[in-house]
């Protein structure tokens, strides 16, 4: 690949060389998609070298999202972590977190742009990105995901470029990008619809900051999500059934809404909903990434377009999105996170904004991020900059955890990452409480009668009937006995009869 002047072509591990101990390094992109994979597994090689040879080192890592295998799990196999922000997903980074070898800053996606230009965190030493091209008056047409990186190239000391020619240079068509200025010079974000353009295909870099490009052939590694189960495909049917009856109410247009989808198989299985019903109603999305199922929404017909952060598609849906690029080229768009995950957006919009969480309490509290509030699966990512901004804010799980022996469902969440100010509607495979314009005891009767699974509705009843009265009714000594159970006895309830969570086919088989 010939290489536009005035730049320097580097391998991975000359690149990886330049970075000193305690560099504060951003990397581009949004989950796996357009994350550099080269330069950061060369420096976890070299991270490996030095310590072996009994030398200190470990970078400072600031990203858009979760990354690829490549660069978290990598980087975090080889200890050479060690401040992480602003979301994992990575098995060895959250194995690091949890133990207190790294520490990790668990941020709104949407916040980080700003909180860099403000210079809340330093100086960015280091920025790598993934780009198609980079040209000689440094305009960067970056890969599958955006991320941050057009803030990173603008503000790092010292810039590398990973070139990927796996990627086709036509992604620059779903590019739109615009980097906010701090206040008091903000502008206002000019958006009325979910497919508006507001800025460029590229990003921007003063070239003489760039110190190498390396040059790289690397699919994102991104994964697919298995065919949905049969709780996810419940928790699907209560939300899409809701939907027509908000719609039929008139308190959701005929045309729908912007709809925002979370991670994980729940929020497929919605989508998968949606696009199975014959009588909804085609619609935008403004969401953070755009996975597979949404891309098939799209590619029927089902879903107009869509504005996300990033591609973050399994290899398969990639190549065919890369066959038939002309089909989605003026419906996909691709933004910075700020953009992508703007409140102030979501709210002009009227975003409806579905994620999962890991427990609720009775009163709609939500726990996304930390199991008994000290282990941390991957932080709040971009869930609160919808939720909290959103027209409707719906949070789903499956009622149980651990073959039933965790109830999702609890007095008091161990910990809030959305308060319940931000949640108008849970959902679990039990049912659907909507839970807008209830006052804090109707809401948690709702939660207990809707949402919990049969097995766990006394206890908690129990708890919330018992508890001293006040506007919100808590008993401070026993709101986490559930927990604690759990802990000490391996269920959140005793003498719990497991065999009542299997799955249907198995249930009575030896
Ligand atoms: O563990 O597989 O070991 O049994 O948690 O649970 O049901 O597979 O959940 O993959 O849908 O993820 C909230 C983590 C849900 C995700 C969360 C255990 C359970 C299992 C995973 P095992 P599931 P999902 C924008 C939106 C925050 C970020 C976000 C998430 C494992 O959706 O990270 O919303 N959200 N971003 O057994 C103990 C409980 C549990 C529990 C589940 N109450 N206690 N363990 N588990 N509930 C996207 C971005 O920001 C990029």
């Amino acid at each position: 690949m010939p290489i536009a002047k005035p730049y320097v072509g580097l391998s991975a591990e000359e690149a990886a060389a330049l970075i000193p101990h305690g560099a504060l390094v951003a990397v581009g992109g949004f989950t796996p998609a357009g994350a550099p994979k080269a330069v950061p597994r060369a420096l976890a090689s070299r991270a490996r070298s030095l310590h072996e040879a009994g030398h200190e080192f470990q970078i400072r890592l600031l990203s858009g999202a979760s990354t690829g295998a490549a660069c978290d799990d990598e980087l975090g196999r080889a200890e050479a972590v060690s401040w992480r922000a602003p979301y994992i997903t990575s098995a060895p980074m959250r194995e690091l977190a949890n133990t207190g070898r790294l520490d990790f800053v668990d941020m709104h996606l949407s916040h980080v742009s700003q909180v860099v230009l403000e210079g809340f965190l330093g100086p960015v030493d280091f920025a790598i990105v993934e780009a198609t091209e980079i040209t000689s008056d440094g305009r960067v047409y970056l890969t599958t995901g955006i991320g941050n990186a057009p803030t990173f190239l603008q503000c790092a000391e010292r810039v590398i470029v990973e070139l990927n020619a796996h990627h086709s240079t036509r992604l620059r068509e779903m590019a739109d990008i615009i980097v906010l200025p701090p206040p008091p010079h903000r502008v206002p974000i000019s958006m009325r619809d979910p497919l508006d353009r507001i800025g460029r295909p590229y990003a921007e870099v003063d070239p003489e900051k760039v110190i190498g490009v390396v040059f790289t052939s690397e699919p994102d590694g991104g994964r697919g999500f298995t065919t949905p189960d049969e709780t996810s495909r419940r928790i699907a049917d209560h939300v899409v059934e809701f939907f027509l009856r908000e719609i039929h109410a008139r308190r959701i247009p005929a045309h729908f809404l912007p709809l925002q989808s979370g991670v994980g198989n729940v929020c497929n299985a919605v989508l998968a909903g949606i696009a199975a019903h014959p009588e909804f109603p085609r619609f935008k999305v403004y969401t953070e990434v755009l996975q597979d199922a949404m891309l098939d929404l799209i590619a029927s017909g089902a879903a107009v377009g869509a504005s996300a952060s990033s591609l973050s598609l399994s290899e398969e849906k990639l190549k065919f999105l890369y066959e038939h690029f002309s089909d989605f080229a003026d419906r996909i768009i691709l933004r910075p996170q700020e953009i992508s995950n703007n409140p102030g957006v979501a709210r002009q919009l009227g975003v409806i904004a579905t994620n999962t969480a890991i427990e609720v309490d009775l009163y709609g509290h939500v726990n996304s991020t930390h199991f008994f509030g000290t282990q941390l699966m991957n932080g709040l990512g971009g869930s609160g900059d919808f939720e909290r901004n959103a027209y409707l804010s719906i949070f789903m799980c499956p009622s149980t955890a651990k073959g039933g022996r965790i109830s999702t469902i609890v007095p008091m969440c161990s910990h809030v990452d959305h308060n319940e100010h931000s949640v108008q509607v849970v959902v679990t495979e039990q049912g659907l409480a909507d839970l807008r314009g209830l006052a804090p005891l109707a809401r948690a009767r709702r939660i207990i009668a809707t949402c919990a699974h049969p097995a766990y509705r006394d206890v908690l009843s129990r708890y919330l009937e018992n508890a001293p009265m006040g506007h919100i009714r808590h008993d401070l000594r026993n709101c986490f006995a559930m927990h604690l159970n759990y802990l000490e006895h391996g269920a959140m309830v005793s003498d719990l009869d497991v065999s009542q969570f299997e799955p249907p086919s198995t249930r009575g088989s030896s």
